[in-house]
């Protein structure tokens, strides 16, 4: 055996074993070798379950499809990935949904501040038909939408001060805190509406804005955070659970098209099955993260029910502006599964 010293901390949780792979081999329908960029490191449950999608493939074609995953962001961020897939210059990417709001509108529902209140409620509007129309609705835009996985809680991190209220964010005396943003227009106005100074930015970027101190702050979730070592240059946490962003897998149109319908069935049900694994992981990952980030000397602070209500009072203008536009209806219907779930 090989001691390794140094080796402070721990690099995972505690993680469950991907389900095992049955099922036939299918017939043989030609050869195909998927590329795959995801924006995360190679310790993220983003990467891990790609993986285990790639080796549910490779077993049931016995090798015929094979799936080559390309980690931090190296063949670009979600946006720009989303448009290499409709010009076929890559087969999948495995975006947050915020990043494709450009393409199905109804997405923004997911991007409204504090809609889904516990990760229980989150998938099972990820599990609804309500998510599934979502899916759906990507029809004749050049991408094949698969499935829905866990992004998930977004906290806040900064490297300027601890954070308690909406206040801190705004800054009285102090100027109001840069908070790097996705591109996305409903996370700009959560950021706008506590009084910071959002900046969007693309994912890749935001390391290096964060040690140059280009931006104060940014907001992901704990594992994102801890795998993305953003504890290296931001000193103060705190537990917003702002919003709950899904993950989706996602294919070239051009390329589900070049599939055999046996090839294009099993996809899709790889798909849901490393979907499955992949909010399986991120749940292990969560709190995990957040006591090793704090175990790294990130301040960690956790809100109580009124701190934690002031910020809920002031992004309301979020869902008077916002609201109307995404659809009442459809908000209202993912309110109901919301409610169902915790019954
Ligand atoms: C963001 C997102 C990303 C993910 C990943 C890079 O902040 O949360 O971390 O979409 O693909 O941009």
């Amino acid at each position: 055996t090989t001691l390794t010293f140094g080796m402070a901390h721990a690099q995972s949780p505690e993680l469950s074993d991907p389900p095992e792979i049955d099922g036939e081999v299918v017939g043989d329908h030609g050869s195909h070798t998927l590329r795959m960029g995801i924006g995360l490191a190679e310790s993220s449950p983003q990467y891990l379950s790609s993986q285990y999608f790639g080796e549910i493939l490779e077993q049931r074609t016995d090798g015929r499809i094979s799936v080559n995953v390309f980690p931090n962001s190296q063949l670009g961020d979600d946006v720009q990935m989303l448009e290499m897939l409709q010009t076929g210059t890559l087969d999948m990417t495995y975006p947050s949904s915020s990043a494709a709001t450009g393409y199905v509108e109804e997405l923004a529902a997911f991007d409204l501040p504090f809609l889904l209140p516990s990760r229980e409620a989150a998938v099972a509007v990820m599990q609804s038909d309500v998510a599934q129309n979502m899916l759906d609705a990507f029809e004749g835009t050049g991408l094949k939408a698969l499935a829905f996985s866990e992004n998930g809680y977004r906290q806040l991190s900064n490297s300027a001060r601890p954070i308690t209220s909406p206040e801190d964010v705004a800054g009285l005396d102090v100027r109001g805190l840069s908070v790097r943003t996705m591109e996305n227009p409903v996370h700009l106005a959560i950021w706008e509406a506590l009084g910071a100074n959002p900046t969007p930015m693309a994912f890749g970027e935001l390391f290096s804005a964060l040690e140059q101190g280009v931006v104060d702050g940014q907001e992901n979730p704990w594992s994102t955070i801890l795998t993305s070592n953003f504890h290296e240059v931001q000193d103060y946490g705190t537990e917003t659970r702002h919003v709950y962003t899904p993950f989706i897998m996602m294919l070239s149109e051009r390329t589900w098209d070049r599939m055999a319908p046996e090839y294009q069935e099993l996809v899709q049900e790889a798909a849901r099955q490393s979907a499955e694994y992949e909010i399986q992981l991120s749940a292990e990952y969560d709190d995990w993260s957040r006591n090793q980030l704090a175990e790294r000397g990130m301040q960690i602070t956790r809100l109580d029910d009124e701190q934690l209500a002031a910020f809920q009072d002031a992004v309301q203008p979020v869902y008077e502006e916002w609201a109307p536009r995404i659809g009442e209806d459809l908000i209202a219907d993912i309110q109901q599964i919301v409610e169902d779930s915790s019954n």
